[in-house]
């Protein structure tokens, strides 16, 4: 069963068991570690460009159903077709750094069953794949902010964040709209 997850129990801990092993982190005199913003077009006013993303994934807001910021956001589901699609995009996280990821959805549906359903997933190497967010028809038709963090690692990682998108045809449409998808280091 798919669970809707509020806002007050949004916020998920990774918990990360740190190795023994010791790696020096290069530390770059002109990047401070561990602050800053990893994912290249956050917000996809430019497209796909850094995504991998579904063909017409990444859509214009319009008065009807705005972007959260700019013009741009990418929209899954919502053509009444059983299918699945994938919205991903990975960054290195560099060693002793934590990870917070941030992202807005907007869920738009004429559907009663909750089959339709839109999974979002944080993976670092090294943690068993986890589903952070699973979102189905009755979330939030307004934009809503969802977060969620990793602990630090001795050694540089792979975050990677998964929009995984199922609908079912014949009960009515889901769309589940993202945008301003953020990794931020601390
Ligand atoms: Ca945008």
């Amino acid at each position: 069963m798919r669970a809707l997850v509020t806002a007050a129990s949004a916020a998920a801990v990774l918990v990360l068991a740190t190795g023994s092993a010791s790696y020096g982190h290069q530390q770059r005199a002109d990047a401070p570690p561990c602050a800053g913003q990893l994912i290249t077009n956050p917000s996809f006013e430019r497209g796909t460009t850094g995504w991998t993303a579904g063909p017409r994934m990444v859509v214009l807001g319009d008065q009807a159903r705005p972007a959260h910021t700019g013009r741009a956001y990418a929209s899954l589901a919502g053509l009444d077709i059983t299918r699945t699609e994938v919205l991903r995009t990975d960054v290195t996280l560099p060693a002793g750094c934590k990870l917070t990821l941030r992202l807005w959805v907007r869920t738009t549906t004429t559907e009663t069953t909750r089959r339709d359903y839109l999974n979002v997933s944080l993976n670092v190497t090294g943690v068993p794949p986890k589903t952070y967010f699973a979102l189905s028809g009755d979330g939030s038709p307004q934009w809503h902010q969802y977060t969620g963090s990793t602990g630090t690692a001795a050694t540089d990682r792979t975050a990677t964040v998964i929009f995984f998108a199922s609908e079912v045809a014949g009960d009515g449409v889901t769309a589940f709209d993202v945008d301003d998808v953020t990794f931020t280091l601390s």
